[in-house]
């Protein structure tokens, strides 16, 4: 601990707080909250999202790979909770239940293999979205964003789509939000591919989905106006003590 000050009993991290409010909201609009492995396979991690064998993020340099024996199932720390959307249609194609139209939402701490700045850490948390129904629009995607937002960074928060790239969704967005006067790029999100359900076992012909992810801790510096994300992860008491 970097500081003498005591922590003050029944004290949460502003990032666990941040996940339980974030969770709170959402689960006002209808998501429950599911998780997943943070130790991944290839398949759930990249494979199954529709990620090319030879896209970037793969590389040694952005993924914690786990060492195996040649010809074992290769091994990952997950470098997103998109992961976990892949597992949760596997339980809902295999469940009693059948498929069935479902809205979650995935807080979990993601792995990469890069140097830390200030708005960049090896671990960090991300949320991940997704709906899925039989009909499913941007326009909703756009509208539970938006609502979150106004709800965790203040009423006058709006945002905006630009069209982006991820292989897990068609079309894919970046979300920017508007906040203190500037657009922040925050969040990627879309409309889920159809290989991503086929990979999950449903028929991407009657379903559809919305899916969305962002970083946890880069909306805590936002609202809370902190300059480095190192210094959430430093164990200095003199800033959890102000939660
Ligand atoms: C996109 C589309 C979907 O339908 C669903 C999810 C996504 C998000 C996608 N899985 C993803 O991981 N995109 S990302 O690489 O751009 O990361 C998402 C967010 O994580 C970023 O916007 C940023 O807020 C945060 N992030 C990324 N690297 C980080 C980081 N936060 C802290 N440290 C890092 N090193």
């Amino acid at each position: 601990m970097n500081s003498e000050a005591p922590a003050k009993p029944g004290h949460l991290h502003p990032v666990t707080s941040a996940i339980r409010e974030m969770c709170l909201i959402f689960g006002k609009l209808g998501f429950s909250v599911a998780q997943g492995p943070e130790l991944e396979d290839e398949f759930h991690n990249f494979d199954a999202l529709n990620v090319p064998p030879d896209h970037p993020a793969r590389d040694m340099q952005d993924t914690f790979w786990i060492k195996t024996k040649p010809g074992e199932k290769r091994h990952v720390l997950r470098t997103h909770t998109s992961s976990v959307q892949i597992r949760f249609m596997e339980a809902i194609t295999q469940g009693a239940l059948g498929p069935q139209p479902f809205k979650i939402v995935i807080p979990g701490k993601v792995y990469r293999n890069e140097a830390t700045d200030a708005t960049h850490e090896a671990q960090f948390y991300q949320l991940e979205g997704l709906y899925v129904n039989k009909t499913v629009s941007m326009a909703e995607l756009k509208w539970v964003l938006e609502r979150f937002f106004k709800e965790f960074l203040g009423p006058e928060s709006k945002i905006r789509f630009r069209s982006s790239y991820f292989g897990f969704v068609e079309p894919g967005v970046e979300v920017d939000v508007w906040f203190r006067g500037k657009w922040l790029e925050v969040v990627g999100a879309g409309i889920v591919h159809p290989k991503v359900f086929s990979a999950a076992g449903l028929d991407p012909n009657v379903w559809k989905g919305f899916a969305f992810g962002f970083g946890v801790e880069r909306l805590v510096l936002m609202r809370y106006g902190i300059d480095d994300i190192r210094h959430l992860y430093s164990g200095d008491l003199r800033l959890i003590n102000q939660f």
